[in-house]
């Protein structure tokens, strides 16, 4: 499609799609509709037959490691839990659209497909969800920084990351992604401005799941979209159907495009929802309707891009069994793996946070280690 031309006051940064689908005027970006119906065709992005396959079994991977790790925690054999059902197309829709060999990510807590994308292991990852530090030693090449819990503190990293990325001359780009509820925090309002500010090449992608924990998106902000936050910062800026896995790859495509030509930083709101609750703490029956539940499960990512591989023949129930079935032995095996060195030592509190300990933090281990000396075997 030709951009559409520009209105007064429009910034002269937005390109066709940003434009098209200005988050002022309360517009949704989607390309395959919840009965897997291609309703923008002019949108739609290039995808070989491999890709879609890939796309598919990546999600269900996700949708898979999810419900077997709830069944680990429901068994006690697992910290508590953070889910991801119903964030699997936002995941890969924009992970599909970075390269994990140049590109960092700065992830929040409820991204694991987009970890394993960028190169950790599922065994790093039950480690991680089971209280051990190793979990987030990365492996060398791993483009991933650790899970990170302080809400939106992770877009300062990436703008970091990105910052970095320009000073050194490399076109790498930097993802941030962060919820509804961090758009609230000063980080993400100073991240952004600072972005801004110096063409960060960052992408500040918003999973807009409908809640933080218990509140609701409506007591979160007055705000109509939260994409429109980016209209202060005069960077481009869509909300974007996160149920539909084309419609997050092509505006994480032209988003990528964007920063990595150095234009700068643009915003990404993902609109879905937690389908499960906040963590394995957690019950939203105590502040969520089960009509609304319902409602929302019609538009689940994974049964919407099923039913576009249906019709492209692609899917059939034997392919999707064999896939299930290799991704719980092989998650199965991991975590009997974890399981077998479930060991936390005390001293990986100071372990992986700092190439060199500061001199507070090491006298702190040294009076440790002298204790230790003193009792052991306590
Ligand atoms: C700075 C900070 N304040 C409060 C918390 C407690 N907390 C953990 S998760 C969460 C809600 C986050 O909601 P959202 O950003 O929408 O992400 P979601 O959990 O929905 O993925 C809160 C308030 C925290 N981790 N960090
Ligand atoms: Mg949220």
């Amino acid at each position: 499609l030709p951009p559409k031309t520009k209105k007064s006051g429009e910034s002269d940064k937005l390109g066709g799609l940003f434009r098209q689908f200005n988050p002022i005027e309360g517009k949704m970006f989607q390309v395959v509709d919840q009965k897997g119906e291609v309703v923008n065709p002019a949108w739609m992005p290039t995808c070989s037959k491999n890709l879609l396959k890939e796309a598919f079994e990546w999600m269900l991977r996700i949708r898979t490691l999810d419900l077997r790790i709830l069944s680990y925690q429901r068994q006690g054999r697992m910290l508590t839990f953070a889910s991801n059902q119903g964030q699997e197309a936002a995941q890969m829709g924009s992970s599909f659209a970075i390269d994990p060999s140049k590109d960092w990510v700065a992830p929040a807590f409820r991204e694991m497909g987009v970890w394993l994308r960028q190169g950790q292991s599922v065994k790093q990852f039950l480690q991680y969800w089971n209280g051990l530090e190793v979990g987030f030693k990365l492996s060398p090449g791993v483009k991933l920084l650790p899970c990170c819990v302080p809400i939106s503190s992770q877009n300062q990293h990436a703008v970091g990351l990105a910052m970095a990325a320009k000073y050194r001359g490399e076109d790498s780009v930097a993802v941030a992604y962060f919820g509804d509820g961090g758009t609230s925090e000063g980080d993400f309002h100073e991240s952004i401005n600072f972005a801004a500010v110096f063409k960060a090449p960052v992408i500040f992608f918003c999973n807009n799941n409908q809640y933080a924990i218990s509140v609701p998106l409506k007591a979160q902000t007055t705000s109509r979209t939260l994409a429109q936050k980016a209209i202060a910062y005069d960077i481009p800026g869509i909300k974007v159907d996160g149920c539909d896995f084309f419609a997050v790859y092509r505006c994480m495509q032209e988003a990528v495009a964007h920063a990595r030509s150095g234009k700068g930083p643009v915003l990404i709101e993902a609109y879905m929802y937690r389908l499960g609750p906040h963590t394995t703490s957690d019950d939203p029956t105590k502040y969520r309707t089960q009509e609304e539940e319902k409602a929302w499960a019609k538009k689940d990512p994974l049964g919407r891009m099923r039913i576009f591989l249906k019709r492209e023949n692609i899917w059939s129930e034997a392919w999707e069994q064999s896939l299930m079935k290799k991704v719980n032995e092989e998650t199965d095996q991991a975590m009997a793996s974890v399981e077998a060195d479930l060991v936390t030592p005390l001293e990986d509190l100071f372990q992986f946070h700092f190439r060199e300990l500061p001199a507070h933090l090491r006298r702190e281990m040294e009076a440790y280690k002298a204790w230790k000396q003193a009792h052991p075997g306590e």
